[in-house]
């Protein structure tokens, strides 16, 4: 197949570009590299040692003898050469990961709230307009995140994408099915449920053939593909808007940083393996709606975990102190999480969990790269509310914290 990566230059963009050109199909990357801007204004730098996307396809054509083509642009700004672009290469299938990704990033003042609205939904409303416009048949395979469904505890499974109801009307009960109510916990998550909105419209009215992956937190760094030349090593994030909690608890250990649990630690959260997140990509592109369908909707995630269980575990595996701090985002302090999954299980996924010794790779990865690690980064200082930044701990290895475990 040919298939665009849209945001191909990311954290998950670039695994499964190499992943799915490794099974011979024809990739384009598509990016406008602004995740490597925001690093540059954060003043931090992937933990591993990225090269530039045009070097990392002349090492993977070295190494695998295919080709990794790449468009620079910007898919929120940049339409009418998005629609030729389209028009030009009639790409069978789309993955789009081309967002700002980072809940913090999104609530870290006004301006970062524009822009990530900007940016993500314009991103998307363009692809599907020009999609429509250009009448190609690709089939859109989008990354959307578990965070849409929000955490307060229901007690029910959370089922993929769709909640069958009961509405009373005059004539008695109707059945009816609807996309699970979304509750957004930060701007980021927000524009991620104005995204379901965009694509139900126009799998409706174009038959535009859409799946929707509701994805969990991504932890590790490798995959098969990066692990074979330094120079493919996946981007791998620890600061306190970009690192993901798990990932960050990894690092934090590896350098001797306490680990830096929000609150009581009680929110539970949905994960994933980045080999399974590129694993469960191709799965779903075998798996594509027929047009007319409505978009498909699968739950990208393998486990539930309670942060604070992560930091228990991490702490006995390395022996890392850990930190209590004032939660810096406003979400429910502790929550239950059961999730449907069992959609990606039927099509032949077979988990990696933690238990897989998975977690030592990351240690080590860190631990050789700690010298690019500026601790000053580490805390989590983007806070929800204004009265919430008043409380936000800016020092978590500040002396009144260190005997805190
Ligand atoms: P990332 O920030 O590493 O990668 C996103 C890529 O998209 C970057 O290379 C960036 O330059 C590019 N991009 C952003 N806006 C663009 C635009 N307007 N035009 C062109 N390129 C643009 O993020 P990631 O961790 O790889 O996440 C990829 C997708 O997966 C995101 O949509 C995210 O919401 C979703 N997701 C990620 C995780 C996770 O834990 N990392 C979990 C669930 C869902
Ligand atoms: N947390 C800590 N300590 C930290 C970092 C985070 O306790 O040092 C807590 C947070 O308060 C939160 C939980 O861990 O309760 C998860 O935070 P996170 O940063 O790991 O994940 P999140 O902000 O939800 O975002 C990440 C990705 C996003 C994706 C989402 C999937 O950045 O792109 O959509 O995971 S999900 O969480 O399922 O919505």
């Amino acid at each position: 197949m040919k298939i665009a990566v849209l945001g191909g230059d990311g954290f998950c963009g670039w695994p499964t570009a190499l992943h799915l050109s490794d099974q011979g199909h024809e990739i384009h990357i598509i990016d406008n590299l602004s995740r490597r801007w925001i690093d540059t204004e954060l003043g931090v730098q992937s933990l591993t040692p990225m090269d530039s996307i045009q070097e990392r396809c002349r090492i993977w054509k070295q190494e695998s003898g295919r080709t990794l083509n790449f468009h620079l642009l910007d898919l929120a700004n940049e339409y009418q050469r998005l629609r030729a672009w389209l028009e030009a290469h009639r790409p069978d299938a789309i993955i789009h990961f081309a967002e700002q990704r980072a809940a913090p990033y999104s609530m870290k003042s006004d301006r970062h709230k524009v822009y990530t609205v900007n940016n993500n939904v314009n991103a998307t409303h363009n692809l599907l307009t020009a999609m429509v416009e250009t009448g190609i048949d690709a089939h859109l395979v989008h990354l959307g995140t578990m965070g849409v469904y929000g955490y307060s505890s229901v007690g029910a499974p959370i089922p993929e994408g769709y909640l069958d109801i009961e509405i009373d009307t005059p004539t008695g009960k109707k059945e009816q099915e609807i996309l699970y109510p979304t509750r957004p916990g930060s701007v980021y998550h927000m524009t991620k449920s104005l995204d379901q909105i965009l694509f139900q419209f126009y799998a409706q009215n174009d038959g535009l053939r859409i799946t929707d992956l509701h994805q969990g937190i991504v932890w590790g760094t490798h995959t098969e593909q990066t692990r074979r030349h330094e120079q493919l090593i996946n981007r791998f994030d620890y600061d306190g808007d970009y690192g993901t909690v798990l990932n960050r608890f990894l690092i934090q250990a590896a350098i001797g940083y306490p680990l830096t649990v929000h609150g009581t630690g009680g929110q539970t959260r949905a994960f994933i393996h980045l080999q399974d997140s590129v694993r469960c990509i191709e799965l779903a592109l075998k798996d594509a709606p027929q047009s007319g369908d409505r978009v498909k909707i699968f739950n990208q995630m393998t486990e539930t975990h309670r942060v604070r269980d992560l930091a228990e575990l991490v702490a006995k595996m390395t022996g890392a102190e850990i930190a209590w701090l004032p939660n810096p985002r406003k979400e429910a302090a502790e929550n239950d999480l059961v999730v449907e999954n069992r959609q990606f299980l039927a099509l032949g996924l077979n988990p990696t969990t933690l238990q897989e010794g998975l977690l030592d790779e990351v240690v080590e990865v860190a631990r050789k790269y700690a010298h690019r690690i500026d601790r000053k980064r580490v805390p989590a200082v983007s806070a929800w509310t204004r009265d919430i930044a008043k409380r936000v701990e800016t020092d978590p290895e500040g002396k009144r914290l260190k005997s805190a475990s």
